[in-house]
């Protein structure tokens, strides 16, 4: 597709969170990425995001691994114009190839929304809203975000911090499109349990329970009306379309860099389109390169919900590109300019970075 890059750059960043984020894998003050950036012989550049965090809390990947995945063997193998080959680690791989690909959109001055044939210039945005201690606290978040006008509120939930705050925000709320992710903290024997969640007129129960109960979601898909939507468990095209024909979701959540890439995520789209299932575009608390991704991947026909795809305000106080900005009609705009349409700003980039390393070609061993 494209020609090898000239030297490939690594970059963790760090940036504070406006607001501690809980979930049912635990508590993220901070948002910690891993950049990649794809350097031409041209000059021109790519950047990507790996949607890791610092701890391998919802998948295997992590960003030291990440980290030494990309520079000891992705990036050698891109820099002789190979593809490495290696198991797994969806998002590493996710954050090499948007950056070759950005890169490559670049010197074509094609825009990443025109090249994943995009349809909309504006997409709707949601908000995942964290585990709060106090009801009180939660309800008054949600009146925020609603009169900031989000098309679609998410909330977090555990055993035991479920059906209590869910129903608060849904009397307070009854018209406001609402749905709830437990990040796989239940088990089969929660069914009833969940049932209970039918009475509160939700878009989906994302991701009930364990990632590999294919066969345990769709038994508990069957036992309640509320849709299940998955997201941990789909990491491959052949996993979704095995969930989707089997009824263990009625919705899916698309996130790049879980299934591997942007070519897997076309397929994932395509197929569910043809099986009729609703999808929406996730998000990893990305910075505004990994943010563009997801923007731009939601421009696509298939996405027939709001996405996690939350303004830029919502996360950082400073974001690391130019923000993304919400409308008071809970839209934002689709980036247009070449590849992923946003860059790092330098004084940004040197000011929240944890450390750097380049990796460029080995030098041609003698003889060789
Ligand atoms: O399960 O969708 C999830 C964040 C980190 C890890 C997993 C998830 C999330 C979110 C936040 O829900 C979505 C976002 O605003 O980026
Ligand atoms: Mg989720």
């Amino acid at each position: 597709m494209t020609a090898s890059p000239a030297a490939v750059e690594l970059v963790e960043v760090r940036l504070p969170l406006v607001r501690a984020f809980r979930t049912s894998f635990g508590t993220q003050l901070d948002k910690e990425a891993v950049l990649v950036r794809a350097i031409g012989e041209d000059g021109l550049e790519g950047w990507g995001e790996c949607a890791s965090a610092g701890t391998p809390a919802y998948s295997e990947e992590w960003n030291d691994g990440a980290w030494l995945l990309l520079r000891d063997h992705l990036i050698p193998a891109a820099l002789r114009g190979k593809a490495a080959s290696v198991k797994g680690h969806h998002m590493a791989r996710t954050a090499l190839e948007v950056a070759l690909l950005d890169l490559h959109l670049r010197r074509e001055g094609v825009s990443l929304r025109e090249h994943l044939g995009g349809v909309r210039d504006r997409i709707e945005c949601g908000v995942s809203v964290g585990i709060e201690e106090r009801t009180d606290e939660l309800l008054e978040m949600v009146a925020r975000h609603v009169d900031e006008g989000y098309r679609r509120i998410k909330l977090k939930i555990e055993p035991g911090a479920d059906l209590e705050p869910t129903r608060a925000v849904r009397e307070a709320f009854p018209d406001t499109p609402l749905s709830v992710d437990a990040n796989a903290a239940y088990r089969p024997e929660d069914a009833d349990h969940l049932a209970e969640l039918d009475a509160l007129d939700l878009d989906y129960l994302e991701q009930p329970l364990a990632r590999d109960r294919l066969l345990a979601h769709a038994d508990l898909q069957r036992s309640m009306r509320t849709p299940v939507c998955l997201d941990e468990t789909l990491t491959s095209p052949a996993v979704t379309e095995e969930a989707v024909r089997l009824g263990a979701c009625r919705v899916v959540n698309l996130k790049v860099g879980r299934v591997g890439g942007v070519a897997a995520a076309r397929r994932i789209h395509d197929l569910v389109v043809e099986h009729g299932v609703g999808m929406w575009c996730g998000g990893m608390l990305e910075t505004g390169v990994g943010r563009a991704v997801n923007v731009a991947l939601a421009s696509m026909p298939g996405f027939t919900m709001p996405g996690d795809t939350s303004p830029s305000s919502r996360y950082f106080e400073r974001d690391i590109t130019e923000p993304f900005v919400m409308d008071a009609d809970g839209t934002m705009a689709v980036p247009d300019g070449p590849g992923i349409g946003v860059t790092p700003i330098p004084e940004v980039l040197a000011e929240t970075a944890l450390r750097r390393e380049t990796v460029r070609p080995a030098a041609p061993r003698r003889g060789a």
